[in-house]
């Protein structure tokens, strides 16, 4: 039994100019509420026998409001539990077009149907079981994708890859915890079913694994969200000019006043099978005028951002970088390039020199760009799972400090209640991973992400 009795119903494809547009309606009552507007004939409205209709078939049928033919459609029928929702669900697939689709959505409405809300459908496939947390989480990320690698980590996360990997850690941790809580049982007795300093190694070994899958965060999150990589410089050396460049498009105000830039500018941007988010931002200086120090406070904040900074100077114009002076703490995910080579004359550099005019080496610094970028998906991934979701990060982080909790209690002759404490607490943490203790705010936190329709 669902959660909610409600019958929700969702366009599960775009809804605009196309050849169709299915709508899926997922509830208890779905099958009844839609056999009050399905027909087998356009002439008049005759209600098909769908009590005989089979799950997973589908039927034309007419769809019919009150006297009125709407449209001519396909409708499939999934029974429960054998559906996306583990509920009752209906896929009619009527025409495209967004008139058409309001005429059905006002008849489902009337029918007694409700808006589904984001992530409405994939809640109630958790809730009924049919995936656990983490693999619904992964939906969401399946359908974001926009690189390969994005797309080969979401797929992983749902089809239980990931979600197996938690589950090994967690058994590890009810195997502790149970020995731990078995032996408090004989203590009387003064059995010791569990020797401390092999529990010491394998809590030492499970921090280790917790460690090597937290770190690989920082893959997964460049994989998913891209790689932020800020163009940077003093004014005027031409940093929306790359901008423009690598975006194949004028979409930065170019010119020769320095200062052009205010704000900064993001775009997305695939380079190599990469994702990045490329900004272009304000040039630094020191200066009185108010908007331009925001923008430049800004210009600051987006090289913290950063996971790459393109930071560019003039070749034409050496001996002022200001930015050099102001360079802190990032230089070693900086890529340096000097812009305007076709200006240099004799003008010599060791560093690479590009012109955003002309095209002159912007290949070179593409690929170097993207060198970097691989580097730092590929710096920490020594698990053989890689974690893309930040709420993920956290239950591993918080399940780790229980850990070492855990070890010092040990350490220090702490009593098995207290080192089982602990032990329980990390096993929580970890479970709300996958979603066996998941409270009911987290799970709208989740789902509320989600596009409408999944
Ligand atoms: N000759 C030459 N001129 C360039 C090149 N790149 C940019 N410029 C020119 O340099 C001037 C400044 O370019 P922008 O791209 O606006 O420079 P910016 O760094 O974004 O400047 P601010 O937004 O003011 O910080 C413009 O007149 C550009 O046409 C280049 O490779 N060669
Ligand atoms: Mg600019």
């Amino acid at each position: 039994m669902s959660f909610d009795n409600r019958t929700i119903f969702a366009p599960a494809t775009m809804v605009g100019e196309s050849g169709i547009t299915v709508i899926r309606l997922s509830g208890m009552d779905a099958f009844l509420l839609v056999s009050d507007c399905l027909s087998v004939s356009y002439n008049e409205f005759v209600k098909p026998k769908i009590e005989n209709f089979k799950s997973h078939t589908t039927h034309l049928v007419y769809l019919f409001n009150g006297g009125d033919f709407i449209d001519e459609a396909l409708v499939t029928f999934f029974k429960a539990p054998n559906s996306y929702t583990g509920e009752d669900v209906v896929e009619i697939s009527c025409h495209g077009g967004s008139f058409i689709y309001r005429k059905v959505s006002d008849l489902l409405v009337k029918l007694g149907a409700f808006h589904a809300e984001p992530g409405e459908f994939s809640k109630r496939a958790y809730l009924n079981g049919k995936m656990d947390l983490a693999q619904a989480e992964a939906v969401a990320d399946l359908i974001k994708a926009k690189t390969d690698e994005a797309n080969k980590l979401a797929l992983a996360q749902l089809t239980g890859k990931f979600s197996n990997k938690i589950k090994e850690l967690r058994n590890d941790l009810i195997n502790y915890c149970s020995l731990l809580e078995l032996e408090l049982d004989f203590s009387e007795e003064g059995i010791d079913l569990v020797e401390r300093t092999e529990l010491l190694n394998k809590i030492n070994k499970l921090i280790e694994k917790f460690n090597t899958l937290t770190q690989s965060y920082e893959s997964g999150k460049i994989i998913k969200n891209g790689v932020n990589l800020a163009i940077i410089g003093k004014p005027n050396v031409g940093k929306s000019s790359i901008f423009n460049y690598f975006l194949n498009e004028n979409r930065a105000i170019v010119s020769d006043i320095p200062g052009t830039t205010r704000d900064y500018l993001e775009e997305p941007l695939i380079m190599g099978g990469i994702r990045f988010n490329l900004v272009d931002t304000a040039g630094i200086r020191d200066t009185q005028d108010v908007i331009e120090k925001e923008g430049v406070r800004r210009s600051m904040i987006k090289i913290d951002e950063a996971d790459i900074v393109l930071e560019v100077e003039d070749v034409t114009d050496l001996d002022n970088s200001i930015v050099n002076k102001s360079r802190n703490g990032y230089s070693d995910k900086t890529i340096k390039v000097y812009n305007k080579i076709d200006l240099a004359g004799n003008i010599t550099t060791k560093t690479l020199s590009v012109s955003a005019k002309t095209g002159e080496k912007m290949d070179v610094l593409e690929r170097e760009i993207i060198t970097k970028a691989r580097s730092l998906v590929a710096g920490s991934s020594k698990s053989d799972v890689i974690i893309t979701n930040e709420r993920h990060r956290d239950c591993l982080l918080k399940s780790c400090e229980y850990l070492v909790n855990a070890k010092s209690q040990i350490e220090q002759g702490g009593g098995n209640e207290l080192i089982s404490f602990e032990i329980r607490s990390a096993m929580d943490s970890v479970s709300e991973i996958i979603g066996k203790t998941s409270n009911v705010d987290i799970l709208n936190n989740i789902f509320s992400k989600f596009c409408i329709g999944k």
